[in-house]
């Protein structure tokens, strides 16, 4: 069975928490048995990971190289800062789908500009949960095509 990674950066663990509600209502535990389950039924296995360390994030997507088919990566705020982590996605060879709960793009200027998205097979931005459950189903197809 293939594997897929998904990492989840700085602060995602409050997903749910947040009063305003720009990442929904479900909690970080309820993402991630959501998207456990949309993995197994689409036929893949999916380490699912968090972090709050960009050094750490790094280090997984290192493993990620050796052990996964793809890649699926919210990075959060350091999407917007970070070229350490877009040169180890830049150093993974299979699909990567850069994913956001929130549409980056309507929200604040300084989240319009993504250091990651020059690595990213696709983005999936705006459709919270849903969003997330889509990028896994367009990773399934991902792993099985031929590569490029
Ligand atoms: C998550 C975060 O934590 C923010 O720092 C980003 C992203 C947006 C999201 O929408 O999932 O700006």
């Amino acid at each position: 069975m293939k594997q897929v990674m998904f990492l989840n950066g700085p602060n995602a663990n409050l997903y749910g928490l947040d009063r305003s509600g720009t990442y929904g209502s479900d909690s970080f535990p309820q993402i991630e048995a959501a998207c456990l389950a949309r993995a197994a039924e689409l036929g893949f296995a999916l380490d699912f990971r968090q972090s709050n360390h960009e050094g750490v994030l790094i280090d997984w997507i290192q493993e990620a190289r050796q052990s996964c088919a793809g890649l699926l990566i919210n990075a959060a705020g350091l999407t917007y800062t970070s070229i350490p982590i877009l040169d180890a996605l830049l150093s993974f060879d299979g699909p990567i789908i850069e994913c956001h709960m929130s549409n980056i793009w309507k929200r604040e200027p300084f989240r319009h500009h993504s250091f990651i998205s020059k690595a990213a097979t696709g983005v999936v931005a705006g459709l919270g949960l849903r969003g997330y459950l889509l990028g896994l189903a367009a990773m399934g197809e991902l792993i099985d095509e031929p590569a490029q």
